[in-house]
Formats: C-alpha cells, sequence, structure tokens
C-alpha cells in the first residue's frame, strides 16, 4: 500500500525556522514499524511553510496513497483541519488517519470532521494493525488504542496500555522515508532520537500524563547507539533527544554517554531536556561526561522561580534541591552553575502567566532569565485539553480564548487574577526579545558562517514588528508589540 504521513506546518516563537527545523520523530518511528514491503513516504512540512497546498497536491500526485495519516499537536488544530479536507478533496477513497497529542487527547473534536481513523496513543502498533487491516480489507474492531469510522459512526475501541519498549515489538525509525529535505539546527543537520517514553511525575500543565500515564520505560543502549548511528550516517550533526525526562536514570544517562564517546559518536552537538533536581544532585559526575559526549544545550523545565507558582504548576517536587533524602530548596541555580562550569548552555523553560500571578512575580522570574539562562523558552500557561492545569483554570474562569490555534504557548490565552492575558505577554515579549540577543556570540563563535548568512533573517525575527523608528524610541513598546501580534496572527494562515 502507500501510505502518506504528514506532519504539521505551524512552529512557534521559540523555535524560528530559520533556525531550527526539526524532523518529527512520531512520523519516522510510524515508517519504521508497518510491514516492510509498503511504501511510505514522510513529509514534515514545516519544511515547506509557504508552499503547505502545492506540495501535499503534488505528493498526493505522485504517491497516490491510500492512506494518509496527520501528526497533530493542539496548536495545529485548524491547519490540520484544513488538511484534512484538502485530502478529502483530493482523493475521496484515501483512508485518513490522524494521531498525535490533540487527536489522543481530544478525539471527540476529531469524530466530527469526517476523519476514518483516530490513533489514540502510542502510534507504533496500533498503526501497524491498521495498515494491515486495511490491505487486508478486514474491519478496524479488534485494534486497540482505535477510534474508527464504521457506517455513519464513530466506535471507540478499548486504549492500548503503554508499550514496555522490550524486544523489537516497537522497531528503529525510518528515516529514509522522508521525502523533503532542510532539517537545520542553526546550519548543522538535524535529526530527533528517542531513548526512553514517558515520565514518572505529573507536572499539571504537561500532556504526557494523559496521554500515557505515570511510567517510564527504556531502550536498550545498543539500540540508542544504532539509532544515533543511523541519524549521523544520513547527515545529522546535531541531535535533539527528545525523551519525556531522560533524567530520571542517571546512572543510566551516564551509561549511554560513555556509550556516545566509545562510539565516536561524540562529534554531534546533542540537546535533551532534563530536571533541575537530577542536574544538580549528579551534576559533578553526569555534567563532564555529557559534555565529553557532545551535549551542547539542555532544556531544564525550571517553570517558575516561585514556590507559589511551582505548588499550583506541581512541579515543585521536579525541582527540588536535597541532602540526605530532605528537600532542602530549590535545584535550579545549582543546576544551571554545574551545567555552565561544564561548558554547557542552559536553555530556560519558565511559565509565566499564573493565577495569582502579579507584575511583581512575572518580573521576578524575567529577572532570573535575564541572570542566569543562555536561551529564555518562557511560555504562558497553555489549557491543553485533558491537563489538570485546564481544569484548574476553566473552574477560576481565567480562560480567555477557546481559539485552540492560538494555543502554542507564547500566546497568553489564560488571565491571572491580577492581570489581563495580554499584558501578561506583553511583559514576557518585551523582555525576551533583548534576553535571546545575549545567545548571539556563543553562536557566532559555532557558526560563523550561518549566523553571517542568516543575521538579518534571525534578528528580524526576534525583533519582528520593530521599525526604525521604534529603535530610536520614537514609538513605545505597545505599538510594536500590536504589531508582532498582527504579523503572529497572518504567520498562521499555512493554507
Ligand atoms: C520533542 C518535543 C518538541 C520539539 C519538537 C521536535 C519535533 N520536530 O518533533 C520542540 C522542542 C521543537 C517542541 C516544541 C513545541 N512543543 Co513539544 N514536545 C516534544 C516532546 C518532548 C516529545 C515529542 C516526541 O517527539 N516524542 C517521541 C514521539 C515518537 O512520540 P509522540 O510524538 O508522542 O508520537 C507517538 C504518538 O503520539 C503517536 N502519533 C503521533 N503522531 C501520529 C500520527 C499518526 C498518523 C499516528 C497514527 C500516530 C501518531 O504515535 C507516535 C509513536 O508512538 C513532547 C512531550 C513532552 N514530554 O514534553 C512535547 C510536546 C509534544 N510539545 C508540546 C508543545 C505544546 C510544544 C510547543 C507548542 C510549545 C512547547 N511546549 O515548547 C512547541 C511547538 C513545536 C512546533 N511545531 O513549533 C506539547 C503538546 C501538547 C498538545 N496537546 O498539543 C507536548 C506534549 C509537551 C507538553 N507541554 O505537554 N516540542
Ligand atoms: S517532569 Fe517534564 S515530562 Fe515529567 S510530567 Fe513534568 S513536565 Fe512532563
Amino acid at each position: 500500500m502507500n501510505i502518506l504521513l504528514l506532519s504539521m506546518p505551524d512552529s512557534f516563537e521559540h523555535t524560528s525556522t530559520v533556525t531550527m527545523r526539526m524532523p518529527n520523530g512520531a512520523l519516522a518511528s510510524l515508517a519504521g514499524n508497518i510491514d516492510q514491503h509498503h511504501h511510505v513516504a514522510v513529509a514534515d512540512l514545516v519544511l515547506v511553510q509557504r508552499q503547505v497546498r502545492s506540495t501535499i497536491e503534488r505528493l498526493m500526485r505522485q504517491l497516490d496513497p491510500e492512506i494518509v495519516g496527520l501528526s497533530i499537536m493542539t496548536f495545529q488544530r485548524g491547519t490540520a483541519e484544513k488538511i484534512v479536507s484538502l485530502v478529502r478533496g483530493l482523493k475521496p477513497s484515501a483512508t485518513i488517519v490522524v494521531g498525535g497529542y490533540d487527536p489522543s487527547l481530544a478525539s471527540e473534536v476529531y469524530e466530527c470532521w469526517g476523519v476514518d481513523a483516530i490513533v489514540r496513543g502510542e502510534g507504533d502498533v496500533t498503526f501497524r494493525e491498521l495498515v494491515r487491516a486495511c490491505e487486508r480489507g478486514e474491519s478496524f474492531a479488534g485494534i486497540a488504542g482505535l477510534t474508527y469510522r464504521s457506517g455513519g459512526r464513530m466506535v471507540k475501541n478499548p486504549d492500548r496500555p503503554v508499550s514496555s519498549l522490550a524486544g523489537d515489538e516497537i522497531r528503529r525509525p525510518n528515516r529514509s522515508a522522508r521525502v523533503l529535505d532542510g532539517y537545520t539546527f542553526l546550519g548543522r543537520p538535524i535529526d530527533v532520537v528517542e531513548t526512553s517514553r514517558g515520565c514518572t511525575y505529573d507536572c499539571s500543565f504537561c500532556s504526557i500524563i494523559e496521554m500515557r500515564g505515570r511510567n517510564f520505560h527504556t531502550w536498550s543502549v545498543d539500540r540508542v547507539i544504532a539509532d544515533i548511528a543511523d541519524a549521523r550516517a544520513r547527515g545529522a550533526r546535531a541531535i535533539f533527544i527528545v525523551d519525556d525526562n531522560i533524567s530520571l536514570n542517571v546512572p543510566r544517562f551516564e551509561k549511554l554517554c560513555r556509550a556516545i564517546v566509545d562510539a565516536g559518536l561524540a562529534d554531534i552537538d546533542y540537546i535533551v531536556q532534563a530536571m533541575t533536581s537530577s542536574i544538580a544532585a549528579h551534576g559533578d559526575t553526569l555534567a563532564p561526561m555529557m559534555r565529553q559526549a557532545g551535549f551542547r544545550y539542555v532544556f531544564l523545565g525550571i517553570e517558575n522561580i516561585l514556590d507559589e507558582d511551582l505548588v499550583f504548576l506541581r512541579a515543585r517536587a521536579k525541582n527540588a534541591q536535597r541532602e540526605a533524602g530532605r528537600q532542602v530548596g530549590n535545584a535550579t541555580t545549582t543546576a544551571i552553575q554545574v551545567l555552565h562550569r561544564h561548558g554547557m548552555y542552559v536553555v530556560g523553560g519558565l511559565i509565566v502567566g499564573n493565577p495569582t500571578d502579579t507584575r511583581e512575580s512575572i518580573d521576578a522570574n524575567l529577572t532570573f532569565a535575564r541572570e542566569y539562562v543562555d536561551w529564555p523558552y518562557i511560555q504562558h500557561p497553555t489549557p491543553y485539553p485533558g491537563t489538570p492545569m485546564t481544569k484548574d483554570f476553566r473552574e477560576r474562569h481565567l480562560i480567555v480564548s477557546d481559539d485552540v490555534n492560538e494555543y502554542d504557548g507564547t500566546t497568553a490565552v489564560v488571565k491571572s487574577e491580577h492581570l489581563d492575558a495580554e499584558e501578561i505577554e506583553f511583559l514576557r515579549w518585551r523582555a525576551e526579545r533583548w534576553m535571546k540577543l545575549r545567545h548571539f556570540w556563543p553562536v557566532v563563535a559555532h557558526d560563523p558562517w550561518f549566523v553571517l548568512r542568516h543575521l538579518h533573517q534571525m534578528l528580524g525575527h526576534t525583533f519582528r514588528g520593530s521599525s526604525w523608528r521604534s529603535f530610536f524610541g520614537l514609538e513605545s513598546d505597545r505599538a510594536v508589540f500590536a504589531r508582532y501580534k498582527d504579523i503572529r496572527r497572518a504567520e498562521r494562515q499555512y493554507l
């Protein structure tokens, strides 16, 4: 069978497509897990943001797929709906399947779209079984984790338990299925690699728990090394490790670092997300090993520096500094210092605009980011489907926008008890642009040619909405912010 898998073109503020265009890890994994005689094409539409319609039309013509799959996050819902109707119009008989976080957690929305199947939760095995059933002309009735159209109605099969990742139930990704190119991170070809799935924490804003429960499963280090080697052989010189929380098992993480060095794969720039508590507690041994293995950027889920906010976000435990098993404070600064000492850069994930936030509490977080983090990744709390935080915000009547296309993390869609959503977003936006400038020199030192060729676009993105008048102080930040918001709105129209 011919199968076309699409990820959505929508990108967001902190990952400008000039500097960062990453492959979607889910689609290569799905491609690697269907029976090998099928012909599968993976197209990451972020690579063709301005030619979405024509690219889909071309691929549909060339491949003539019987099955079309879409991977969708919540803020990409509007684009996905347009793509579903485009595909339906181009080939009415195609079986259209949706999967990923939004179809899994808001499947009722997709039931009204006329799609043929909704894959809930992990998709590798479910999609393999779906393709087999299509090939044999069988019904989808026995496939766990699937909601499907039968006659005029949607049928919801039981959930599929998460995979333990043992054995070869889930095979390695098939990167050769990708039909578009141009993946980049600061000019270096980039790929994504998974080493584990899941997390045992329960931060209230995170979709992961609703998606798969609290659990943590790992692949063998040998499998991970083979996967990194595959990515490298296909040109990758930067790798984003997309694990939900690799730092849950520090000894395993250390073993992986050693294996990367032993396999001669330390010439790659690695980017990873980690918990401050693990880094603070084990940094003295872990951080030098990470650096030796090539880790360059560590995304730390700091979330907030104020205790009250951490309690609301249920992120206190993962940011706790412990001594002899007792919590003695917050691990954030210790974690940042140890990473810095070992030559790595900190991408600081913070969430501002929580229910009790005031101008002062937001300012405290912005001041912290300015002082400590290398690249700010500051977001607003966003009520994604199914998270405990969403329930909380709804009960407090603080959600100001139900338009999920705005749920991109940097558009404030909730207000606090003291500040309007617009004001919260303005405070973050105004401060964050300038913080980003400070990381300019390390980037120049590492990738001078890239910066030279793209300086104009990089600055253009960071300072969207500015004009020569604003630089000379002849118009207010508010006017620039209003222009930025208009640009952002227009950017969301991909087809
Ligand atoms: C890596 C990652 C990123 C990378 C993206 C790299 C890339 N190109 O994919 C970066 C850092 C850029 C990123 C950014 C953002 N991300 Co992000 N990200 C993740 C993360 C950590 C892992 C995703 C991943 O690759 N997993 C591995 C793959 C194999 O698993 P998977 O995606 O779940 O796919 C499986 C199933 O979902 C399913 N499936 C998926 N698609 C499809 C399609 C079909 C057809 C089928 C059948 C099945 C299927 O099968 C797959 C295999 O089992 C998750 C989860 C987390 N803990 O935080 C968040 C997560 C996906 N991100 C999220 C968000 C919100 C964002 C941002 C909007 C804001 C932010 N938080 O930074 C931006 C926007 C990204 C953009 N497009 O511009 C949310 C999504 C919530 C939601 N309801 O939509 C998550 C869940 C985190 C959270 N806050 O809860 N992200
Ligand atoms: S520690 Fe990270 S992955 Fe785990 S629940 Fe919290 S935000 Fe999600």
